[in-house]
């Protein structure tokens, strides 16, 4: 399929122990050939299969030695893009590594685009494109749930249940075919009533799809959680202690924090963006204003609110517009400081101005109500729901997009069966439908979208 042989440092840049020059190609192996000379020279018998042999990697044109390497050679179809794979093992550096990928450019090979071993892997066959997504999950997962998903999904277990899906869709078509083929009355209605359920059915298992990949983005990329309220309250002292370390300064000046602090955070196996923001207050002071407003935007961005509310000082109007401001979000209000003797703060009238969001009174001090609130963190991301290593969750919004797409044209179909339309009408809804599948696992997607996938992959994947 493809005619040149690609190569790329695979490793990522820096300091390490091994690093890896990779090539895939037909002539990989006859590059690899120019520039390399095995310890045993009868070693060099390559071409017969899996081998990883010992020896040099030598500059062809002066004949000075760059590296000692261990060269692995796998060969097609058998390697991770069904073409020959040549991974040459060099010490993990900088120079070397770049002074090997250039001695493989200039003896034929082509630098690889991002993502583009991957590509080929997809395009020859090997993976689809759900699997070959997983592989970025994959390497950029947080938490081992993330990692679980994402390895789940490299093995097919997604392109298996849309398979499913595509295969149900193909038998309800084929039914439809028959009806068209033999239109008698009393077929056709026994059939519509059929055909309806096996449709809902099939919507049904779509929409749980759907549902689950809330809960998926959350463990691929993470859940958005801004820490806000008035000057003071505590809430840099809350994001160094959910982290476990002075991240933040905290002192006792109102308007400390000026720029949001951003950390991950990992909480029973979730992934947390935490932002630790400007007490929220109006102030003249220049830089403070601009905190003020990168606080408005954090809480903008956050998919949980943390509102911070201060025993000490009671509810204040800063407080109040905190509130207005979280209106639309999920949140929860934390009392902080009842380690204090503080003013009355009434949790029943807290939770009617915030429309029913918990309620929690913490000492961030003494580390009271801090386990609580973790836990309320985690239900308001699941519901109370944990996932199990073999649940088939959807975690990438392309993937959501085409189910979303496939329901729409599914209750059409449904539609059009109560409405009574002719069952060739119906039958192109469900081959839209079989199509949307098909965008999940890369059967039915433009040249101009896989581009645009594995460009987001780093070179030499
Ligand atoms: N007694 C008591 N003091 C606390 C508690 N939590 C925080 N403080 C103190 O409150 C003061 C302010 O804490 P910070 O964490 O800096 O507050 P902040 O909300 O980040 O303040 P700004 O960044 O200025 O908006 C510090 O002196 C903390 O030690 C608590 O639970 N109890
Ligand atoms: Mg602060």
């Amino acid at each position: 399929m493809f005619t040149d042989t690609i190569s790329a440092i695979s490793t990522p840049t820096g300091e390490g122990g091994i690093g890896i020059v990779r090539m895939s190609g037909s002539d990989a192996v006859n590059i690899a050939r120019k520039i390399f000379q095995p310890k045993k020279k009868r070693e060099w018998a390559v071409r017969t299969g899996n081998r990883l042999v010992y020896g040099y990697v030598f500059d062809p044109e002066s004949g000075v030695m760059i590296d000692e390497v261990l060269l692995g050679y796998m060969k097609a179809p058998y390697t991770y893009t069904r073409e020959d794979v040549v991974e040459i093992n060099c010490h993990g550096g900088i120079r070397p590594l770049k002074k090997v990928l250039e001695l493989t450019l200039a003896a034929g090979a082509r630098l690889a685009e991002p993502g583009e071993f991957s590509k080929r892997a997809f395009l020859n066959g090997r993976l689809d494109l759900a699997q070959a997504e997983s592989i970025i999950d994959l390497v950029r997962s947080r938490t081992d749930a993330g990692l679980c998903l994402a390895v789940n999904q490299l093995s097919g277990r997604l392109s298996r249940e849309i398979a499913l899906l595509q295969q149900e869709l193909l038998g309800l078509l084929a039914l439809i075919e028959a009806n068209i083929d033999f239109p008698e009355e009393d077929i056709e209605k026994t059939s519509r009533q059929e055909l309806l359920a096996s449709f809902r059915v099939l919507l049904k298992k779509v929409e749980d799809l759907i549902l689950g990949a809330e809960t998926g983005r959350v463990y691929r990329e993470g859940l958005g959680v801004a820490i806000i309220g008035k000057p003071n309250v505590g809430k840099s002292s809350l994001l160094n202690a959910l982290l476990r370390e002075k991240r933040a300064i905290v002192t006792d000046i109102p308007g400390t924090t000026r720029d949001i602090i951003e950390e991950m955070l990992n909480i029973q196996g979730i992934p947390l963006k935490i932002m630790d923001t400007a007490g929220l207050r109006h102030t003249e002071d220049v830089v403070e204003k601009i905190g003020v407003e990168q606080t408005g935007e954090a809480v903008g961005r956050a998919d949980l609110v943390l509102l911070v509310l201060d025993v000490a000082t009671g509810i204040t109007d800063e407080d109040l517009e905190a509130m207005e401001l979280i209106k639309e979000k999920k949140g929860i209000i934390l009392i902080n400081k009842i380690d204090l003797n503080g003013k009355n703060v009434s949790e029943d009238k807290l939770r009617e101005k915030t429309g029913g969001k918990p309620v929690l009174r913490i000492s961030v001090k003494e580390g009271t109500g801090m386990e609580d609130l973790e836990k309320s963190i985690v239900e308001m991301v699941l519901g109370g729901k944990v996932i199990s290593s073999d649940a088939v969750l959807v975690t990438n919004v392309r993937h959501k997009q085409a189910l979303e797409k496939a329901k729409r044209f599914l209750g059409d179909a449904v539609e059009g069966i109560i409405r009574g339309a002719p069952v060739d009408l119906v039958a192109i809804d469900l081959r839209s439908a079989w199509e949307s599948f098909g965008e999940i696992t890369g059967s039915s997607v433009t040249e101009d979208l896989v581009n645009r996938i594995f460009a987001d992959f780093c070179v030499g994947k």
